[in-house]
C-alpha cells in the first residue's frame, strides 16, 4: 500500500504498538532539543530521574529565551544549562548563537530523523524533512535518557501545493492561508505533509517558516519531502552527509486533502488575538502602524533579511515607525554583516537587536498603548507583546518592510521598488564556535555543574484522592493559551523557580482587589481539598511550557474540565498528575459557577480503567459525566503521581 512520507518515517522508528491511525505508539528519539525557558525544569527532572548521560544521537540544549537579565537569575540559568548539559553528553549552544528552531535547522537537522523538542515550534525541523514534535520538558528529558516517545498515530492532511508565489509574496502567507482554513482548534490528533509540484519551488528556509508556523494549527507536527533544495541547502552548510531523499509514495490517499495554488494567494495577516484570525493586507490598507518587527523562529533567516536589507538600501523608515530586527542566529547576523547588508539597515533607522527570540516572547519591544505593530512572528495572543490590550499583526518580512517604509498597512505588492529574490547561498558561514561540545564520558564525571541559588527543584506531584471534593477555582473560555495561563516576557526569568514563578498563574484574570488565583489556590490547598479548573474548547493551545501544567499543579490543581485540551498541554497535565477530563457533553459547561464544589467519587478506579466519571456538582445539587480519554501509559503515569516517579519505577 501507499504510504504517506509521515507514516515511512513513523515505521522506521517505532518501538512500540501497531502504526495504525488513532493508535498509541512508541517511538525511538534520534534528536533532542531544550530552550532555556523549558530547558532547566527538564534537565532539573532529568537529574531527578537518576539519568546520567543523554542516549540520542544529538541532544542540544539552547540559550535563545532568557536573555535580557535583570538580576542575576538569567545568567544562573545559562550556567547551569551549559555545565549540567555537556556533563550530560549534550551540546549546548551558547546565548548570542541564536534561535533554537534556526540553528537546529542549519546546523543538526537531518531529513528523515526524528526530534523531540521542548518548544511547541520543534515543527520548524519538517522544513528540512525531519519529524519533529514539540513537547512538554519532561518528556523531552525521558527521550534524551533514551527513553520511548508517544503519541496518537496522526490523521494525515495533505496540502497540495501547486503554482509558483508571485513577487512580493511568502511563504509566510502560505500558512496564513492554511490557519484561514483550519484554524487554531480541532486539529489535535493530525499532520500536515505537504506534497505536489509547488514544493520545488520553496527553498528549505521557505518550508521552514510553514511548518514552524504549523504550529499553530495545533497539529503534531508538519512535514515536507526532502528533495534537490534540501541537498542544496545541506551542501551550502557543509552537511551534505546528512542528506537522504524522502517523499510520500506515488498514489498515497490522505485523510483530507487541501490545495493552494501558490500563484493565487496574496499577502496576508494574523490580526489581533489570534494566529487565526486572518485578512488580506490589502483590507486593512492605510491603518496607521507604529512599530514593526522583523525576526522570530519563524522568519528571521538569511534570506528575509537579504530581502529586507536590500528594500532598505538607500531608504528611511518612516520616522513614525519603530523599526527592529532580530537575525535568528549568529550565522545570518555575522553573513550580513560581511556582506554589508547590515549597514543598510542600519543606515536605514533599523535598530538591531541580539539573535534571539526577543521581543516574539515579550522580552522587550512592547508596543505604546493603542498603537498597531505588525511582527513577522508566529503568535499574537493577547498581551504577548508585554502590553495589556495590544494589537498585534503576524504577517511576512515582505509585508512588515512595506508597513516600516510607509507608516501604515502596505500591501507590498503595491510598492513601487523591484522585488529583490535572494538565492539560496552558495556557503553559508558555518562556524559552530558558539556551540560547546559534550564533555566524554570519563571527563564529565569529574565536572562540576553550577547551580546559582535562583535554580530551585520542582516539588513533586502529590497522590491523587479516591474521591475529589474541590472547588472551581476559575471557569474560562475558549482557546485559552498557554500565555494566559503562565505569563512569560518579564516573568520569564523565573521558569527556574516555581514558588516564584507560579505567583502570576492566571494574572492576566486578576481583578483589582480580588485575591489572585495564586492566593485563592495556596487557601484551598491548604485547606486539603485543592481546585479544579474549567474551561471552553482547546485549552492550553501555544507553547510547550509544563510550567502552565507544573505552577497549578503546585499551586494545588488537581483536575482540568474542558471542552476540550490541546496536546502537548494535555501531556504535561498527565506528566504533573492533574487528571485532564472533558465533557461528555459540551453544554454541561453552562451549568457550572466559578467557587461551585463538585465532587468525583471513585476518581482512581476510573484513572485505572474507565473511560467516564459522574461529576457532582455539590453547590448547585446538579450531576453531569466526564470523559477520560487516556492512553494505558497515560493512566499509569497519572497512578504513579507523575512522569517524574513513573520514570524513576520504571527505569
Ligand atoms: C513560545 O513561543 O511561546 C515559546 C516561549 O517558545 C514556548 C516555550 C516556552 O514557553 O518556553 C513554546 O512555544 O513552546
Ligand atoms: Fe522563540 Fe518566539 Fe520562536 Fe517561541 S516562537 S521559540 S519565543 S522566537
Amino acid at each position: 500500500m501507499a504510504k504517506t512520507l509521515t507514516y515511512k518515517i513513523l515505521e522506521k522508528h517505532l518501538v512500540e504498538g501497531t502504526l495504525a491511525e488513532g493508535n498509541t505508539i512508541g517511538i525511538r528519539i534520534d534528536q533532542t532539543l531544550t530552550q532555556d525557558a523549558t530547558g532547566t525544569t527538564a534537565f532539573l527532572l532529568f537529574e531527578s530521574m537518576n539519568l546520567s548521560r543523554t542516549k540520542t544521537d544529538v541532544s542540544v540544549s539552547y540559550i535563545d529565551h532568557n536573555m535580557s537579565q535583570f538580576g542575576p537569575e538569567n545568567h544562573n540559568d545559562h550556567l547551569y544549562l551549559q555545565t549540567v548539559a555537556t556533563k550530560a553528553g549534550a551540546y549546548h549552544s551558547r546565548a548570542g548563537n541564536g534561535i533554537c528552531h534556526q540553528v537546529h535547522l542549519e546546523r543538526f537537522g537531518k531529513p528523515g530523523s526524528t526530534l523531540l523538542g521542548s518548544d511547541s515550534h520543534t515543527p520548524t525541523g519538517g522544513g528540512i524533512g525531519m519529524l519533529a514534535i514539540g513537547a512538554g520538558g519532561m518528556d523531552v528529558a525521558v527521550a534524551m535518557g533514551g527513553g520511548t516517545f508517544y503519541l496518537t498515530a496522526p490523521k494525515v492532511i495533505g496540502v497540495k501545493l501547486v503554482g509558483e508565489l508571485k513577487d512580493w509574496v511568502a511563504s509566510k502567507d502560505v500558512i496564513l492561508k492554511l490557519l484561514s482554513i483550519l484554524s487554531t482548534k480541532g486539529n489535535v490528533g493530525c499532520l500536515v505533509e505537504y506534497f505536489g509540484p509547488g514544493v520545488k519551488t520553496l527553498s528549505v528556509p521557505q518550508r521552514a517558516t510553514i511548518t514552524n508556523m504549523g504550529a499553530e494549527l495545533g497539529v503534531t507536527t508538519s512535514v515536507f519531502p526532502s528533495d534537490e533544495n534540501t541537498l542544496q541547502f545541506l551542501k551550502a552548510q557543509d552537511r551534505e552527509d546528512a542528506f537522504v531523499e524522502l517523499s510520500a509514495d506515488e498514489g498515497v490517499e490522505y485523510d483530507r486533502v487541501i490545495e493552494i495554488d501558490l500563484s493565487e494567494l496574496e499577502p496576508m495577516a494574523a490580526c489581533p488575538s489570534s494566529p487565526d484570525n486572518i485578512k488580506t493586507v490589502s483590507e486593512m490598507a492605510g491603518t496607521t502602524v507604529r512599530q514593526v518587527v522583523v525576526g522570530s523562529c519563524t522568519n528571521s533567516s538569511y534570506a528575509d533579511l537579504m530581502m529586507v536589507a536590500s528594500v532598505l538600501k538607500g531608504r528611511k523608515i518612516d520616522e513614525m515607525v519603530e523599526f527592529a530586527i532580530a537575525p535568528g542566529s549568529k550565522q545570518v547576523l555575522e553573513m550580513i554583516t560581511q556582506n554589508g547588508a547590515l549597514g543598510d539597515m542600519i543606515a536605514a533607522g533599523a535598530r538591531i537587536l541580539e539573535s534571539g527570540c526577543g521581543p516574539c516572547i515579550g522580552q522587550g519591544f512592547s508596543p505604546a498603548d493603542g498603537v498597531v505593530s505588525v511582527r513577522t512572528f508566529n503568535r499574537n495572543f493577547a498581551g504577548r507583546t508585554g502590553t495589556t490590550g495590544d494589537m498585534a499583526y503576524l504577517v511576512s518580512p515582505e509585508t512588515a518592510i512595506a508597513c516600516a517604509l510607509t507608516g501604515k498597512f502596505t500591501d507590498p505588492t503595491t510598492l513601487d521598488i523591484d522585488y529583490p529574490k535572494i538565492p539560496l547561498p552558495e556557503h553559508f558561514i558555518a562556524d559552530d564556535s558558539m556551540i560547546v561540545n559534550p564533555l566524554p564520558e570519563d571527563e564529565a564525571a569529574k565536572a562540576e555543574v553550577l547551580r546559582g541559588p535562583t535554580i530551585v527543584v520542582p516539588e513533586s506531584p502529590r497522590p491523587l484522592p479516591d474521591t475529589l471534593t474541590s472547588t472551581v477555582i476559575l471557569k474560562c473560555g475558549d482557546k485559552i493559551t498557554t500565555d494566559h495561563i503562565m505569563p512569560a516576557g518579564a516573568y520569564l526569568k523565573y521558569r527556574s523557580n516555581v514558588p516564584e514563578y507560579a505567583k502570576v498563574v492566571f494574572d492576566c484574570f486578576k481583578e483589582v482587589g480580588k485575591p489572585s488565583f495564586h492566593d485563592r489556590s495556596l487557601q484551598l490547598k491548604a485547606a486539603g481539598t485543592g481546585s479544579i479548573i474549567v474551561a471552553g474548547q482547546s485549552y492550553g493551545q501555544g507553547s510547550s511550557r509544563e510550567h502552565a501544567a507544573l505552577c497549578p499543579m503546585y499551586l494545588g490543581v488537581r483536575a482540568v474540565i474542558a471542552k476540550s485540551i490541546e496536546r502537548i498541554h494535555k501531556a504535561n497535565l498527565i506528566n504533573f498528575a492533574i487528571v485532564p477530563l472533558e465533557f461528555a457533553e459540551e453544554r454541561d459547561y453552562d451549568g457550572i459557577n466559578e467557587h461551585d464544589v463538585l465532587e468525583i467519587a471513585g476518581l482512581l478506579e476510573a484513572v485505572k480503567s474507565s473511560d467516564c466519571v459522574t461529576v457532582k456538582n455539590v453547590t448547585q445539587e446538579t450531576e453531569f459525566s466526564a470523559v477520560l480519554k487516556l492512553a494505558d501509559r497515560d493512566r499509569d503515569i497519572l497512578l504513579a503521581d507523575g512522569l517524574l516517579s513513573y520514570t524513576r519505577e520504571n527505569a
